[in-house]
């Protein structure tokens, strides 16, 4: 009715307006590559388009609201791939995002309580409700590196925007939580030390491993910045700690238990070690004749091979351990990058539409142009073929975050805000690109990034 009264002249000006501003502070300016300046605009319109900044009730689905595949369900390519777009255009957006985790607690308790733990335990496949959706027990079951990964979302967020409120409101609830689960689900083996069995990392060709880095990496820092934030809220807040402490029945004991999980976790690496295995138990895999089994590379590996020889073998559907140097770049040396790189690069099948992204990004920052232009290519295939059709089910959200991210962290080499308080670039142009102009929003501030064959400059708005 309202619609009405108001009238399609109106209606249709609004609407005008509002996606004005949204490319204004959204829209990257690509010169000499049409194709990727095509791909850019395509993918910030549809993260646009399927965002609602003011429903926390809803998050961003796997296919963006698109089509039906996924079943309309959440995803943790919400916190990973798709958030950081929203935390440099939209602040307010990428809030609602996390916000929407919170208000879904209640259906990851039910989640944990289900598997017989205490906190909370978000879905794989989260419905509206926050209840586990996935169907299939492989990742319902063990692909539990979301619940860390919505803790590393929020710190992101909060150290892009400067919004550390939200962690009071919030994120402690979500961080105590999230925290018993994790206490509960880890092993203590004689010597103390923690383990995480029986888990699916990124990588969702092996089903069962133990100790996936990428996940006890997340855990670790899931624990280190629950027990700094409630120290320090503790100290800052004493009748605000006592309402959260009445709320969560947390004890002081329990911060104990969470600090020592946080030390004696099982973290596989250190700056010394050339290749970081994906899991303790990886080199048992088999290894396999790639080339004998994937008879054509347009397709996906996954349909060349059982899903029973899959898991037994040497064969990544997406970015494991790479993900995790990607998102924490300062626990690894150049030199463990390239190392990894070209030992997990070539047994990874990219059959994710998450993978290329990771890559694309990683090659730009190791400035191996000619293959950061190949994944270029991939991620820009990868709704925008007409001959793989691959959004017939609906567009690859997550690829679209990947696109942009592609562009700012690995093309621009903006070096993340979790890692940088400052606007930090370090470009690596594809050879046909002129010059490339980013908005980006820093600290609650209104910035234009310009990157051309000369160097780069950042000019701060009015
Ligand atoms: O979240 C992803 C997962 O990493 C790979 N399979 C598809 C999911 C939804 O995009």
């Amino acid at each position: 009715d309202e619609a009405k009264e108001l009238g399609f002249e109106t209606l249709c000006e609004r609407h005008a307006k509002v996606w004005e501003k949204k490319w204004a502070e959204t829209d990257i300016k690509i010169v000499g590559d049409d194709a990727a300046q095509l791909a850019i605009r395509m993918a910030a319109y549809h993260l646009n388009r399927a965002d609602h900044e003011d429903d926390p009730r809803v998050a961003i689905c796997a296919k963006g609201y698109a089509g039906e595949a996924y079943c309309g369900r959440y995803f943790w390519d919400t916190e990973i791939n798709m958030l950081p777009f929203f935390i440099h255009t939209n602040p307010k957006g990428a809030r609602n995002l996390i916000l929407f985790r919170f208000k879904t607690l209640e259906g990851a308790k039910r989640n944990a309580a289900g598997y017989g733990y205490s906190g909370a335990r978000y879905a794989w496949e989260s419905s509206v409700t926050g209840e586990e959706e996935c169907a299939c027990w492989q990742y319902a079951d063990h692909e539990i590196h979301v619940t860390a990964d919505i803790i590393y979302a929020m710190m992101h967020y909060v150290r892009a925007t400067g919004d550390y409120e939200f962690i009071d409101r919030y994120g402690l609830e979500i961080m105590v939580e999230t925290a018993r689960y994790w206490v509960e689900r880890v092993d203590r083996d004689k010597e103390g030390v923690f383990h995480l069995l029986g888990v699916m990392g990124p990588d969702e060709y092996l089903p069962m491993t133990k100790n996936n880095a990428f996940t006890n990496r997340m855990v670790k820092f899931a624990l280190t910045m629950t027990v700094k934030y409630l120290e320090q809220f503790r100290e800052r807040n004493a009748s605000g700690y006592r309402e959260l402490v009445e709320k969560t029945a947390l004890t002081d004991r329990m911060i104990e238990h969470f600090k020592e999980v946080r030390d004696n976790i099982r973290t596989p690496y250190d700056k010394e070690t050339k290749i970081i295995l994906q899991s303790d138990d990886f080199e048992e895999y088999a290894d396999l004749d790639f080339d004998a089994i994937w008879k054509d590379r347009s397709r996906c590996f996954g349909e060349f091979i059982s899903q029973e020889k899959n898991y037994r073998s040497k064969a990544l559907k997406q970015a494991d351990v790479l993900e995790m140097m990607m998102l924490y770049p300062e626990d690894f040396t150049e030199e463990q990058l390239a190392d990894n790189y070209d030992y997990y690069e070539p047994i990874t099948t990219h059959d994710s539409s998450l993978s290329a992204a990771v890559h694309g990004i990683l090659a730009a920052q190791l400035g191996r142009m000619d293959e950061a232009e190949r994944f270029l290519q991939k991620v820009i295939d990868i709704d925008m073929s007409e001959a793989k059709r691959g959004a017939e089910e609906g567009i690859h959200i997550a690829n679209c975050g990947g696109i942009w991210q592609m562009i700012v962290y690995g093309f621009a080499g903006l070096k993340s805000a979790m890692w940088s308080d400052e606007i930090n670039l370090n470009p690596h142009l594809p050879s046909c690109w002129e010059s490339v102009e980013i908005p980006l929003k820093w600290h609650g501030k209104q910035y234009h990034i310009t990157v051309n064959r000369n160097g780069c400059k950042c000019v701060e708005m009015n």
